[in-house]
Parts: structure tokens; C-alpha cells; sequence
């Protein structure tokens, strides 16, 4: 079975994890987010491709989610000793070297989706690796910062780190922008493994910043709407709150609530044949239904391997109900 997934960081991970071990002998594409990337110390970082591969390969932080086990942080503080920052991003030294070979890489000419194959030569994640594209496209999030003593707010846009590691997100997303999307084109084997899957799958990543960055390189959401086999999507929204992370305020930048049943509606019947909910949003399979989207409720935590692999089962069983 081919099986292509749109993927960000750790909800895509996690999922990916669970994936594999319920289908072992799949093959499966992922399709990666990079518009989370930034250059940083003149190194290209990509943390989302970099928290699928670390996670598949058996070399994430765990507890963290994104970054290197048995991390250390030398560099980093090398760096401030210096007065060079940011500070407020977390870098450590192993991750470095990540980073050092990416850039080496695509300063002799390598497209990102080269290296990353290359990358993964070294960590064997079990999955195909795509990013997106190999253009740049970097997702900025305008804000309104607060002025000095109560004085009139400065609107800016921000690096889309900038707004979720430095800010927390702890003021509104006005907008959120995937610069240079427009413009950008599909790596190569991306339409390709989407015209040749037998189903696709949306992880419970981030709608708007994870699987709305992708679906914004143009083709991409065309290629899937015509793939011609079933779409099934699952909900990072449980209870009506991202289950961790931040999602709910991106999704107020797009107009959209933090439920369920609206980020399914938010994908619409054009793109998604299939939509899990946890169980704890059963009341909201009628109105996904509605939408004209196949809907069940099924446990989705993932507090272990198993428990997503259980949801990958029930994302596959409901793609084949939807065939
Ligand atoms: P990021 O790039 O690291 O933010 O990761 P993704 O975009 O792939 O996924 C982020 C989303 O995963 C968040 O909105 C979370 O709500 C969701 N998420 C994380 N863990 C779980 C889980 O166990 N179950 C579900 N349903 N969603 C989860
Ligand atoms: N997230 C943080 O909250 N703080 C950090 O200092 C941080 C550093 C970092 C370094 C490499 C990497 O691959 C990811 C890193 N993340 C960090 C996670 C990442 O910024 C975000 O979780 C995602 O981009 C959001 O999807
Ligand atoms: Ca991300």
C-alpha cells in the first residue's frame, strides 16, 4: 500500500511512529513542512523535517518533542558569550551538525530535497522524506505588539519562530503569511507520490501552519483533490483545545475555531473524504457529516507508539469505507 502523509513536527512524527508499526510493510511518502524553516547563525535550520526524521530514526528529545537526545548546549552559549543571539532559540550541539551539513550541502548546489534524502542516508527514518518544495517559503505571522507604557502598538510581521518560540504566541496572530508559497513549486517526487497513492493521510499536525503551509505551494491541494483516493484527515483539536501547542491561535488568524468539526470544515469536502474526532467530540460527527465528510470518534491521544498506531488503523479503515 502507497501512502502519502502531509507532515509538520511532532503531531506528524508522533502519527508517522504509529503508522509504520501498524503497517510495517507500507510505503510511505511524507510530504514535509518547511515553512517553519529559518537561517539562523548562517545556517538553514528545518525543524519540522528534522522533527520527522530525529523521531523516526530514534533521535529525538522525547520529552521535548523536537531536537536532539542527549543534547548539549555549548555552542549556544559560546555564541552568547559573543552577545550573538537569537537567544531565545534553542540550538544544541549535536543538532548543529545537522544544520552545518544542510548548509554545506546547499551552498554546493544540493536542493534541499537532495540533502534531505542525504540526511536521512544517516538516520534510516523507515518513510520516503520530501519537503514540500526546494524553494524557500517562510511563514510569517503578523502582530501587533504592545507599545512602551501603554503607548499606540507597533504592527509587524514576525518569523513564524519568532512568534511561537519568542512570543509564545502570547499576542493575537493577525494574519499568517507563507512567503513566497506562491511562487514556489513542489519538490520533485511530490505530485508524483500523491498521483500514485492509494490513500493520503493529514496527521493531526497543524492545520494552518503545517498543513496549510503545504497545501499552499500551488498544485499540491489540486494534486490530492484529484489523486482520486481517499483523503482521511485526524483532529489535533480534542475537547475543543489543541492537545498541545498553540494551534488555536493561528486558527483565529484564518477565521476558524479551535473545534473539531471546524477544522474539518475548514479542509472541506473538496480535499477530505474521511475526519477522525477523539471520542470526547463524538457530538460533533453529525456535523462534520454535514460537511460531507465521512466522520467517526475514536481515541485520539497519542500517549504512546501504540495508541498511534491504533489511530493509524482507524484512519485506514475509514479511508477503506470511503473507497
Ligand atoms: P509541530 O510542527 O511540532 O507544531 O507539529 P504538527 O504541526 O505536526 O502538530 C501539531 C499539532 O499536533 C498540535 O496542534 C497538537 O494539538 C497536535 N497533537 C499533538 N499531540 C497530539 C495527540 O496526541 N493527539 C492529537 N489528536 N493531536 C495531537
Ligand atoms: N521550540 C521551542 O519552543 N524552543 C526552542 O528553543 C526550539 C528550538 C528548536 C531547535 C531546532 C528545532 O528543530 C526545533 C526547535 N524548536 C524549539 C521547536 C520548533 O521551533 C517548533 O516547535 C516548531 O517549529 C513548531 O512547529
Ligand atoms: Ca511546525
Amino acid at each position: 500500500m502507497r501512502i502519502v502523509v502531509l507532515a509538520g513536527g511532532i503531531g506528524g512524527a508522533r502519527f508517522l511512529r504509529g503508522l509504520k508499526r501498524a503497517v510495517p510493510d507500507a510505503d510511505i511518502t511524507v510530504i514535509g513542512n518547511t515553512g517553519d524553516d529559518i537561517h539562523l547563525f548562517g545556517l538553514k535550520v528545518c525543524p519540522d523535517l528534522d522533527t520527522v526524521m530525529y523521531t523516526l530514526g530514534g533521535g529525538i528529545n522525547e520529552e521535548q518533542g523536537w531536537g536532539r537526545t542527549d543534547e548539549s548546549f555549548h555552542v549556544k552559549e559560546e555564541l552568547a558569550a559573543y552577545g550573538v543571539g537569537p537567544e531565545w532559540f534553542g540550538l544544541g550541539d549535536r543538532d548543529f551538525a545537522t544544520h552545518i551539513v544542510r548548509t554545506q550541502m546547499l551552498g554546493a548546489g544540493f536542493p534541499l530535497s537532495a540533502v534531505t534524502e542525504a540526511l536521512c542516508d544517516r538516520w534510516q527514518p523507515g518513510v520516503r522524506l520530501i519537503p514540500m518544495s526546494d524553494d524557500r517559503v517562510e511563514t510569517h505571522v503578523a502582530v501587533t505588539l504592545p507599545g512602551a507604557d501603554g503607548g499606540p502598538g507597533e504592527r509587524k510581521a514576525v518569523h513564524f519562530q519568532e512568534y511561537w518560540v519568542r512570543l509564545r504566541a502570547s499576542v493575537p496572530a493577525e494574519a499568517v503569511v507563507p512567503v513566497g508559497a506562491e511562487h514556489a513549486k513542489p519538490a520533485p517526487g511530490v505530485l508524483e507520490a500523491v498521483a500514485e497513492a492509494d490513500v493520503i493521510l493529514f496527521p493531526p499536525s497543524n492545520p494552518v501552519v503545517s498543513v496549510g503551509t503545504i497545501l499552499a505551494v500551488p498544485g499540491i491541494r489540486e494534486a490530492i483533490a484529484d489523486a482520486g483516493v481517499p483523503v482521511v484527515g485526524l483532529s489535533p483539536i480534542v475537547g475543543d483545545a489543541p492537545v498541545r501547542g498553540m494551534a488555536d491561535k493561528v486558527l483565529a488568524a484564518v477565521g476558524v475555531e479551535a473545534t473539531a468539526a471546524a477544522v474539518a470544515e475548514h479542509y472541506g469536502s473538496g480535499l477530505l473524504d474521511g475526519w477522525l474526532v477523539d471520542t470526547v467530540d463524538a457530538g460533533s460527527v453529525e456535523r462534520v457529516e454535514a460537511a460531507g465528510i465521512r466522520c467517526r470518534a475514536v481515541p485520539l491521544m497519542m500517549t504512546d507508539v501504540d495508541a498511534a498506531a491504533r489511530m493509524a488503523q482507524e484512519a485506514l479503515a475509514l479511508a477503506e469505507e470511503v473507497r
